[in-house]
């Protein structure tokens, strides 16, 4: 019996599409399940074709990305009419033709994706193959490596496993069988470390800096944590730091703003568990600018004309005790937290019972 689902005659299908003289390049949006999948169909034409080359359509600037082109020494370069007039077949991964216009100028012979078909640009390829069910596209090329008979090597390996634990968010996100018995199957061949190393890239070198300046500016309030930045290069930096605060055991939300293009920039990090951070920016700065977001990550940009003179981070401060005594008149808004007497100061707060089982932290809202 086989491991995973049978797929001679599709795998015979994508063969039939390769001639000895052809040169494929394989396009997609670079991101992990992207990469992992445009080399595990580089693998399947290798050697069936003349040459396969590997396009992308995007910069790639999360260091977790750089490092996996670093260390699984993925071929991929930026897409550019230069090199597109190289190759003759060109080939789409973890992507349909409609999802960018940069993929307008390309006909696309193969295409192998996950996400759902739309009605309106449905996908016209000599082969394809779009599985909306599964969680990771890297799902699908592991089961196409398999039937062609394929062992993937070390780095191929990590890749898909890379690819199908980015993209399920490591099974927190919608996932098929499909994706647990690749992960499964994959985990036997991988490296370990490698993929270890990959996934714990998360910060450049750059931004150090600002991680020291945040832990003199930070502020905490309840289970909230604050830092005013002053002037960023990129409002990017204030999601890395907003992101990293909510690491802190005990908090569950955090505000990092700094000045970018003469705008006071509000990023909104939350557990999503007890506060709405969407809700919250909305309160906090919605008459002011634009402010909006989700249960667990929002954002509020302010031009700094409307700050009628007053510092950011004083302008900051003072919405946020003013929310705070809105709040205690009307306890309503306090949400159900348990007695802990934490609302009462700035002051560095007390350990205080986090929600531990899943099934509370479930709270509705
Ligand atoms: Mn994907």
């Amino acid at each position: 019996m086989s491991y995973f689902r049978r797929l001679d005659e599709r795998v015979q299908a994508l063969m039939d599409q390769l001639k000895k003289n052809d040169r494929w390049l394989i396009l997609c949006v670079a991101d992990p399940d992207a990469l992992a999948s445009a080399m595990a169909l580089k693998r399947l034409l290798a050697n069936r074709v003349q040459a396969v080359g590997l396009g992308m359509i995007n910069e790639i600037s999360r260091p977790d990305n750089l490092a996996m082109v670093k260390y699984l020494r993925i071929p991929v370069q930026r897409v550019t009419p230069l090199m597109a007039a190289q190759y003759d077949k060109f080939a789409l991964v973890d992507s349909q033709p409609h999802h960018s216009p940069a993929f307008a100028d390309f006909k696309f012979s193969l295409v192998i994706d996950h996400h759902p078909e739309s009605p309106e640009y449905p996908v016209q390829a000599d082969f394809q193959e779009i599985r909306p069910q599964y969680g990771s596209n890297s799902t699908l090329m592991t089961e196409f490596l398999y039937n062609a008979g394929v062992k993937p090597g070390k780095l191929l390996a990590t890749a898909l496993l890379y690819g199908i634990k980015t993209d399920t968010q490591s099974f927190e996100r919608n996932f098929h069988d499909a994706d647990v018995k690749a992960f499964r199957y994959l985990s036997k061949y991988a490296n370990h470390l490698l993929l270890r190393k990959i996934v714990r890239s998360e910060f450049r070198i750059e931004w150090l800096k600002y991680f020291s300046q945040a832990f003199r500016k930070m502020r905490v309030m309840g289970e909230g944590l604050t830092a005013y930045m002053g002037e960023v290069d990129s409002s990017d930096i204030l999601v890395i730091l907003a992101d990293f605060f909510l690491r802190v055991h005990g908090i569950s939300w955090t505000i990092v703003s700094g000045v970018s293009d003469d705008k006071l920039i509000n990023v909104f990090r939350g557990d999503g568990l007890r506060r709405d951070v969407g809700k919250m920016a909305q309160q906090l700065f919605g008459d002011v600018g634009s402010a909006g977001g989700h249960k667990s990550m929002a954002r509020a940009e302010i031009p700094l004309d409307k700050l009628d003179n007053q510092h950011p981070q004083q302008f900051i401060w003072e919405r946020l005790e003013n929310s705070k005594k809105a709040k205690k008149a009307s306890p309503a808004g306090a949400g159900k937290q348990e007695s802990n007497g934490g609302t009462q100061s700035d002051k560095m707060r007390r350990v205080t019972q986090p929600p531990t089982s899943s099934s509370s932290s479930r709270n509705p809202k």
